[in-house]
């Protein structure tokens, strides 16, 4: 087949035969020298061709391969007419914090008769469903529209949490540009982040300095409002992050975690007192808003209404935003029962990538909230015209779907985070071991218990997995875990969070357990990384700058400073295959089909055109394959080593 697709190529009608043409036409076969960019394209899509997708998670093909149409929107006050979205829309919420600043803001959020809604497509509802793995150019294909669209949103969520880590990692995109490409079209509506206090958008404790500098060049790269959490809700570590969001100009949105119920009087632990006393805590760092934030989906209506009005009665001058998710099916309700009881802003994800593990349906929530005096200004056929396309991109990224089918009110119990709770149950499915997901469960709620009942999200949430699967693995039960404590072989999270690494949980470490963990290792009982040395930003850029040329960014520092070994691997996959962001997802991740144009928007006005051409059969001595690209018009050829 390749012979006869590439002599009946008009370039090659009157070639006589398959092995003479390329000695006859060697400028046609200029093999992978040139370093420009459009040959790296051709070599990453070479290689796909080939051998197949390498993205880490990825099962099968895309599963969806035609180009995805950009919905038209109406005009919200007569939506008979169809909205100009030719250029993004410049009023929204933005403008207030530019002209009032982050005080003015919570002001103005404060009094806003309506709800209001975060949308968490871009970050929180993509990490909970597909792994993280929603690449930059399916966002930004549809923020102009969302300008529009979402306008009297509160705010996009689009970085941070698990976002940094998996850009980087995994699809080889930096998240400073993400962040900056995302503000460029969408300088209306404020952006979110979610930050991992002390732990910025890391697992771990990173140098105060590193957390200001973070903080700073968040701003500076576009970002509005920091969700600042820890994941023990240690105060300590919070002050860190509200701090440094502070300094950074940012508007500072310090969230509780929740845990537990507060409307069970059986659960002791956490209770409306602890989060009172918590939220006071927070509230007197100076913070501009306060959130809740519900990571596994526990608050029910009956709680969010006590909850909420417990404090909105303590702080009627703060603004309250709540985060849910909807593992057990209830959290439309509960955010509708937060508006009732004083919420400001709830949020909620775009119907098409909300429910189960992420959050409720932003079309359920806004029409639920409409029929009431606490309507969100968003109009419901315009959600309706974001839905279809990402019911589309839903479709494109079915290989990286974990096939949570349904509603799990088991979540109560184990209280397991959204996201983690997909990977543990996708981790469950991949090997195959009927039953298996009965024992994580278990397991993770003993690891729990084990823990002293600890705030559970990232990272202290891997802690609890990783001492889940320990228990599985080695067939070990609570009371084998107390017995033996001075002789097991302990994951390394579990260790260094017996120490002290995370921080202070509630209540303090379960005793004999943490000394019998621990033994000689260093015990920390203050904020972990308090006497850290400061990191040596200029240090590291020049170092940087000495390996990879000059063109070494103070975020591209920042990068490397909070994931060493993930920016080194980006950094050799991008001199290999290019800046791969602008690629349709289609062909970053599944293979074209011959004749098939690809088209590849490199800046604003200069497209590329790729066209496979042909495939040629392996060599068998060499292993390779030339694989026949049509670039712009013009024949490129690049030669592949068929790993197959
Ligand atoms: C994260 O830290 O990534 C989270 O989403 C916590 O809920
Ligand atoms: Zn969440």
């Amino acid at each position: 087949p390749f012979l006869f697709r590439v002599l009946s190529h008009p370039v090659f009608v009157g070639q006589e035969t398959w092995t003479t043409f390329i000695d006859d036409t060697p400028e046609l076969f200029q093999l992978v020298t040139s370093q420009n960019r459009a040959q790296k394209f051709l070599a990453y899509l070479g290689d796909l061709v080939v051998n197949g997708s390498t993205i880490k998670g990825q099962v099968g093909e895309p599963g969806l391969h035609e180009e995805i149409p950009i919905p038209t929107l109406v005009d919200p006050e007569d939506e008979s007419k169809t909205l100009d979205t030719s250029a993004p829309c410049q009023t929204g919420w933005r403008n207030i914090i530019q002209k009032e600043g982050p005080e003015g803001f919570a002001k103005a959020v404060r009094a806003y008769p309506g709800c209001l809604i975060m949308d968490t497509t871009w970050r929180d509802a993509h990490q909970s469903l597909l792994a993280t793995r929603l690449r930059t150019i399916d966002m930004a294909n549809i923020a102009k529209e969302t300008s529009h669209a979402l306008q009297n949103a509160y705010a996009l969520e689009c970085w941070g949490g698990a976002t940094f880590d998996v850009a980087m990692r995994f699809l080889y995109e930096d998240p400073w540009e993400r962040l900056r490409t995302l503000r460029a079209l969408v300088p209306n509506i404020p952006l979110q982040a979610l930050v991992r206090g002390a732990n910025a958008v890391g697992y771990t404790s990173y140098p105060d300095n590193a957390i200001y500098e973070f903080s700073a060049r968040a701003v500076e790269n576009g970002l509005d409002i920091f969700r600042v959490f820890d994941s023990l809700n240690y105060i300590d570590n919070m002050r860190l992050g509200i701090d440094a969001a502070k300094k950074a100009g940012g508007v500072v949105e310090a969230a509780i975690c929740y845990s537990g119920d507060v409307a069970n009087p059986k659960k002791t632990k956490y209770t409306l007192e602890y989060y009172l006393n918590f939220a006071q805590e927070l509230v007197d760092c100076g913070i501009h808003v306060l959130a809740i934030k519900d990571m596994a989906g526990l608050l029910k209506p009956e709680a969010a209404t006590i909850l909420v009005g417990a404090l909105r009665a303590k702080f009627p001058d703060m603004p309250i935003h709540v985060h849910s998710h909807d593992t057990a099916g209830i959290s439309a309700a509960s955010m509708i029962a937060c508006a009732a009881a004083g919420a400001d802003v709830v949020d909620v994800a775009i119907d098409a990538l909300s429910g189960t593990t992420a959050q409720p349906s932003m079309g359920a929530v806004c029409s639920a909230l409409e029929q009431t005096n606490l309507g969100t200004g968003i109009s419901h056929k315009n959600i309706q015209a974001l839905n279809l396309y990402w019911s589309s991109v839903r479709q494109l990224y079915t290989c990286f779907e974990a096939n949570v089918r349904s509603s799990d009110s088991g979540v109560f119990d184990h209280e397991m985070p959204g996201g983690q709770y997909t990977n543990l149950m996708f981790q469950s499915q991949q090997l195959g071991l009927a039953g298996q997901w009965k024992e994580v469960v278990k397991s993770y709620i003993d690891a729990n218990i084990l823990c002293g009942d600890i705030v559970k999200v990232t990272p202290s949430s891997k802690v609890v997995g990783d001492f889940a699967q320990f228990l599985v693995a080695n067939k070990l039960s609570r009371q084998d875990v107390i017995d033996q404590a001075d002789k097991l072989d302990f994951p390394n999270s579990v260790v260094e969070f017996f120490q002290g690494y995370l921080g202070q949980p509630v209540g303090g470490f379960p005793e004999p357990l943490r000394s019998k963990i621990i033994r000689d290792k260093k015990r920390i009982d203050e904020r972990p990384g308090k006497d850290m040395e400061p990191y040596a930003f200029e240090k590291v850029r020049k170092e940087l700058t000495e390996k990879y040329g000059t063109t070494i960014t103070s975020t591209d520092v920042l990068s490397y400073c909070m994931y060493p070994k993930v920016f080194e691997e980006f950094k050799e996959w991008t001199t290999k295959y290019g800046d791969l962001s602008v690629l349709p997802t289609r062909f970053f991740l599944g293979k074209p089909k011959v004749g098939e144009e690809i088209h590849i928007a490199i800046e604003k006005g200069k497209t590329l055109i790729v066209k496979l051409v042909a495939i040629s059969p392996v060599n068998v001595e060499t292993g390779i394959r030339d694989i026949l690209f049509e670039l712009n018009g013009e024949l490129r050829a690049v030669q592949v080593e068929d790993k197959n």
